[in-house]
Formats: structure tokens, C-alpha cells, sequence
């Protein structure tokens, strides 16, 4: 049998944590030395427990058989942990003759112990400094890189060419007070345009100075704003995201739309009609872009318009260009003069077009996407194949659609 610690049933403190491959005394010596022994035997049998210990700890090549040796020394039934439940037992004078020995023992252990590990620590690292390289001249990837997506692409495109046509480009609030999004528009209270624009309100309380806030439903308020601050001519557009309450293969809550505003002395819808015409050829770039104008209504504009453009079949396919069929594309006119004057403008001065589409529908004809709703899922595989090389900025010198 091996002579070093040992459980120890004796002395009824449980079973007494090895240390391992070491001469280090039996916890024995220490305990017997402290019921029986004279304060020099305490002092003799610590002492040499000590050395020992600390001769075990010192010499100890790996941080494993470190641990081994703390729990050995202060874990649950380590040497140290049952020298100090011996105090519990002692009466106070005895506690003050031996105390100071048995805390003096534990300080000592723990300053080695942690030395040691120190040390180890520190070589295990310049071990590690030793034989581990980087390779800075290794090839890596610069990661996976993001692209544009479409419907950014495609408002850059719209920026871009109608900077071109001398457009300014307007920005406004997407939470809008109910004036702003509809009565200014000549879209009264009562309007079936109302319930027709599937409103997201705000509830009552949300109020702001007793107006109705909702989303705005188009970006026609960013017009007003803009005919309310600032003095004509004006050649804007306003691109943004809109809400409607409305969910389908052709339809998402939340949409883009670009609409487009000049007011001067004597704009007409010839002004108009070249306008759509110069824009439709540099966004789909072709130059048989033929357009067919539909009368129709809108509150805000008198006389009204739908836009279908002409597409042909090629391989099965719609192509934008010639006329063998038509595809509505945008609603224009020119704006009502009620609209002008309920922005401080007289409208015998002042009078111009307007028109609006939708950016989600430019991109899909522009790029043959065929669900609106794959627009806004945010799937990678969808984006990487649709989306645009981010530095491809789009340019009429380059090509719009880069
Ligand atoms: C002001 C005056 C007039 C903007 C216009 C349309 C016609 C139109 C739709 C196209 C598809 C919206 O995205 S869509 O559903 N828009 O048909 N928009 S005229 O008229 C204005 C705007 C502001 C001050």
C-alpha cells in the first residue's frame, strides 16, 4: 500500500484528496500534531508538510497535475480544508495558540499554488508563441460581399435620369397628418379615394395637434410640402416608400413609389407626354418605346391619364418596346387647380403636371421578376441573383441599367 495521502475514516473527515505521485506527509501528521502536539511539534509538522508540498507544487510540469494538486491541498477534503474545520472544535484559546499556524499553512499554499500556475501559464503560451505561425501571405477571401437590390438599383436609375431632365429630388415624412395625404389633394372626407387607398390610421390618441396621422398612402404629400415651401417653378420627384392595407402576389403593404411634379407658367400636357416619353426610353433603354395615353381620374389631377407602354413577344416573353400589346405603366395628368391653390398658389399663375408609378413595378418589367412579394423577403439566394454589383453605379453614359 502507498504511504502518501489516503482516505482516512480515522479521523472521520470523509476521504482525504490524493496528490498525486508525490512524498508529500500523510494529512495525518498535521491533524495528530494539532490535537496532541506541542506548538513546536505544529510548527515541525507543518513546516515539513510544506516543504514537501511545495517541492510537489514546484516540480509540477503540466497544469493538470497542478489542479490535482489544489484540490488535493483546498478542494472539499483537501489537506488545507480539513486543518481549517478543525478550529470549529477548538476552544478559544486553543484557537489562539493554533489558529495563526493552520492560516498561516493556507496562505502559503495558495501563494504557491498561484505562482505556480503563473508559470505554467506562461509557458504553455510561449509554447504556443513557439510553434504557431500566421501566414500573412496566405490567399484568403474577402468575404462574401452584398449587392444592391433592385428596387435601390432601379430608384438610382430614376434619380439619375431625371437629374438628367433638370428633377430635383423631394423627400417627406412617411407618417403624414390625413390633410397632407388627402384633403390638400382634393381628396375630401367623404371621397370613396379614401377607403379605396386601404389607409393604415394611427389610432385617435396618437393624434398630433387634433390631426388624423396615418402612412402615407402615396407620395403626393412630399408634393404639397414642397409647392407649400417653396416658391415655383418647381421640377421634383419624390421616391419613397408608401403603405396601403393589401397583400397579394401583386400587392405588399409597404411599397416604393416615384412620382414626379413641375409647376411653372405654361407647363402642358405636351411638356408631359415628352417628358414620360425621354424617361420610359432611358430607363428600359430602347428607343421604340411607344405610349399610349388613356384618359382617366384622379382627385388631384384634371385632365387625367393612365400611360400604357407597347411591348412585343420575344421567345414567349413581354418585352418592353413596339406595340403589339400594352402594359399600363404609370397615371399622370395635370394637377387640379384646386390642389394648387390649396397650396397658397393661384392658379392662374401657376399651373403644371404630375404623375406617379410604382418603383417594385418599374423593376420587375425592367428585370423580369415575376413576385413582388420576393421583394421584401430578404432570401439571399433571391438578392444575389437579382441584386447589382455594388459600385456598378448607374449612369446614362454607362448605361442605366448597369
Ligand atoms: C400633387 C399633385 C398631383 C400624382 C399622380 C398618379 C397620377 C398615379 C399611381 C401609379 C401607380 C400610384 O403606385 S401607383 O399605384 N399614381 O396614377 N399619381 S397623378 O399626382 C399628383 C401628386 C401630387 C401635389
Amino acid at each position: 500500500m502507498d504511504s502518501r495521502l489516503r482516505g482516512n475514516d480515522k479521523v472521520g473527515f470523509g476521504n482525504v484528496t490524493d496528490i498525486p505521485k508525490k512524498n508529500v506527509p500523510p494529512v495525518e501528521t498535521l491533524l495528530q500534531s494539532i490535537h496532541h502536539g506541542s506548538p513546536d511539534r505544529v510548527n515541525e509538522a507543518f513546516a515539513q508538510w510544506l516543504a514537501a508540498n511545495n517541492e510537489a507544487i514546484a516540480t509540477t510540469t503540466s497544469l493538470q497535475d497542478l489542479e490535482s494538486i489544489r484540490v488535493a491541498n483546498t478542494g472539499k477534503s483537501g489537506a488545507v480544508t480539513l486543518l481549517l474545520k478543525t478550529l470549529g472544535g477548538m476552544s478559544p484559546e486553543e484557537r489562539q495558540t493554533k489558529g495563526p499556524a493552520i492560516h498561516a499553512l493556507r496562505e502559503a499554499v495558495m501563494a504557491a499554488l498561484a505562482e505556480r500556475k503563473a508559470a505554467l501559464e506562461a509557458s504553455a503560451l510561449d509554447a504556443r508563441l513557439a510553434t504557431e505561425r500566421l501566414d500573412m501571405t496566405l490567399p484568403v477571401s474577402a468575404g462574401r460581399q452584398g449587392s444592391i437590390h433592385p428596387v435601390s438599383q432601379v430608384m438610382d436609375e430614376l434619380a439619375e435620369i431625371f437629374a438628367d431632365l433638370g428633377f430635383a429630388v423631394a423627400t417627406g415624412p412617411e407618417i403624414e397628418d390625413d390633410w397632407h395625404n388627402f384633403t390638400a389633394l382634393n381628396i375630401p372626407e367623404t371621397h370613396p379615394a379614401r377607403a379605396m387607398h386601404d389607409t393604415f390610421y394611427f389610432p385617435d390618441d396618437k393624434a398630433a395637434d387634433g390631426k388624423k396621422m396615418l402612412l402615407r398612402t402615396h407620395t403626393s404629400p412630399v408634393q404639397i410640402r414642397t409647392m407649400m415651401n417653396e416658391p415655383p417653378p418647381i421640377r421634383i420627384i419624390a421616391p419613397g416608400r408608401v403603405y396601403r392595407s393589401d397583400s397579394d402576389a401583386t400587392h405588399t403593404p409597404m411599397f416604393h413609389q416615384i412620382e414626379g411634379l413641375v409647376i411653372d407658367r405654361d407647363i402642358h400636357m405636351g411638356h408631359l407626354k415628352w417628358t414620360l416619353e425621354t424617361f420610359l426610353k432611358a430607363f428600359f433603354e430602347r428607343d421604340d418605346i411607344v405610349l399610349r395615353l388613356r384618359p382617366s381620374y384622379f382627385p388631384f389631377t384634371e385632365p387625367s391619364a393612365e400611360v400604357d407602354v407597347g411591348y412585343t413577344r420575344e421567345k414567349g416573353r413581354r418585352v418592353i418596346g413596339g406595340s403589339e400589346g400594352w402594359m399600363e405603366v404609370l397615371g399622370c395628368g395635370m394637377v387640379h387647380p384646386r390642389v394648387i391653390a390649396n397650396c397658397g398658389l393661384d392658379p392662374n399663375e401657376w399651373q403644371g403636371f404630375a404623375f406617379g408609378t410604382g418603383v417594385d413595378r418599374l423593376a420587375m418589367l425592367k428585370y423580369g421578376m415575376d413576385d413582388l412579394r420576393a421583394f421584401f423577403d430578404g432570401d439571399l439566394r433571391w438578392l444575389k441573383h437579382y441584386g447589382f454589383r455594388a459600385l456598378d453605379v448607374p449612369t446614362l453614359s454607362a448605361g442605366i441599367g448597369a
